[in-house]
């Protein structure tokens, strides 16, 4: 079990294609246990494997109180269930320190491989809903700050691009 390192915002690794996974083995179970790792720790509620710089297509989600529900998402697919909008305060680890308004459909069913390969498929809503939609869009190459007006895009780049050449100098020393 490891904690990873998480890819910030605009680091261009996170614009990255995640390919399908092709076979669910103890390679992609290890993958999973150190994102819930990072994600935990972190902490966060749900995390890509884009983020911690691994291209293949899962996700990790918990969404409950107490993290007692630890949800793993290979090759996630998402059917929108009903268009209803909803406009929520997101989030993520890969920008961190910023929450903006982002609308999504707040119902979806979500097909997807669990830790064994076994399909299954999660009907999801509200807070659920809006966090696999979040995750599947890192898989994409796809970024929270993507959905905001470049102005606001603009200065979240700038203040980040800061506080990483200020993490530099501090390495450094
Ligand atoms: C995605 O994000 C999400 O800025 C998951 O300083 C979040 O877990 C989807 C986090 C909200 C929908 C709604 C962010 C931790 C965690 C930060 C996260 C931070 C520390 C974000
Ligand atoms: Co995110």
């Amino acid at each position: 079990m490891a904690i990873l390192e998480i890819l910030e915002y605009p680091d261009s690794r996170l614009r990255t294609q995640a390919k399908p996974v092709l076979h669910v083995d103890d390679r992609i179970r290890r993958i999973v246990d150190d994102m819930f790792d990072t994600m935990y720790a972190a902490p966060g509620i749900g995390l890509a494997a884009s983020q911690v710089n691994v291209h293949e297509r899962i996700v990790t989600i918990d969404v409950s109180e107490d993290k007692s529900e630890p949800l793993v998402f290979i090759n996630p697919e998402v059917t929108v269930l009903d268009g209803d909008p909803e406009t929520m305060q997101e989030g993520c680890l890969s920008v961190p320190g910023f929450y903006e308004e982002v609308t999504r459909v707040e119902h979806c069913l979500v097909k997807a491989l669990d830790r064994n390969g076994e399909p299954f498929e999660l009907e999801c809503r509200g807070l659920l809903a809006v966090c696999i939609q979040h995750e599947i869009d890192h898989l994409d190459g796809k970024l929270m700050v993507d959905y905001l007006s470049p102005l606001k895009r603009n200065r979240i780049k700038d203040k980040l691009e800061k506080k990483h050449k200020l993490e530099a100098r501090k390495g450094k020393r």
